[in-house]
């Protein structure tokens, strides 16, 4: 898909690798051939909440982007739909762009905060960390998610109208790693399609696998 140009200059990303809210916007730079730098800040070692970081975002969260004339913006899908503007990933259609943000909101309140909650619980945190207590309920809840996501995909290629786009790279970047929180996609034949329809996209590019340690908490999770 060509990009329509739009003369973003080289754009700073700050972001946690192994996060799935973080690699939407790698994704999504690396599909459009967009000039970026990353700037890791591990985010599971405090590196957010440091006073540097939070002048930049008081909300103490990656992903953010940073423009050369100093402008910031944070969260995963605003950054999507910034990025995605005059491109063929956001649809030019009101209705098609509601419904593009319809699903991103689904993925914030009723996806993101439990597969992506599992999985950092499971990779994460220490063996005896109470909050894995939650993962009953959080595991519960992802499957409803996923059940919505299933209903979608068995009468539809993608999230919006019928091309790939924002919503799916939103979706994705958690729903790929379902497992590593110990949420199976067994049961969900469609959404596994559709994982395999968006590798299939140009310029893909995959979520790194975790590192050893988280590797090897998430086996014994
Ligand atoms: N709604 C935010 C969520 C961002 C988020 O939760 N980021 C996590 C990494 S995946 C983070 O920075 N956590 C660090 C912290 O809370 O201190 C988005 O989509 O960007």
């Amino acid at each position: 898909m060509a990009r329509a140009p739009k003369g973003l200059g080289m754009i700073t990303v700050y972001g946690f690798s192994p996060s799935g809210n973080c690699h939407k916007v790698r994704l999504l730079l690396e599909q459009l051939g967009q000039e970026y730098r990353w700037i890791e800040v591990d985010s599971s070692k405090g590196e957010t909440r440091t006073p540097e970081f939070l002048a930049k975002n008081p909300n103490g969260r990656v992903p953010i982007i940073e423009l050369d004339d100093g402008r910031v913006l944070a969260e995963s899908n605003a950054i999507l739909c910034w990025l995605a503007e005059n491109t063929p990933y956001l649809p030019d259609d009101a209705w098609q762009r509601a419904q593009a943000l319809s699903w991103m909101f689904f993925e914030q309140y009723s996806h993101e905060p439990y597969i992506a909650v599992a999985r950092f619980i499971c990779g994460w945190t220490p063996l005896d960390s109470p909050r894995r207590a939650d993962l009953p309920r959080l595991r519960e809840r992802g499957h409803q998610a996923l059940v919505v996501m299933e209903r979608h995909l068995s009468a539809r290629p993608w999230f919006t109208g019928d091309r790939y786009g924002i919503a799916d790279i939103a979706l994705f970047a958690y729903t790929c790693v379902a497992d590593h929180g110990g949420i199976a996609l067994a049961s969900y034949p469609a959404v596994r399609d559709w994982l395999a329809r968006v590798a299939r996209t140009p310029g893909f590019v995959a979520l790194p696998d975790p590192d050893a340690t988280a590797a090897a908490l998430i086996a014994q999770s």
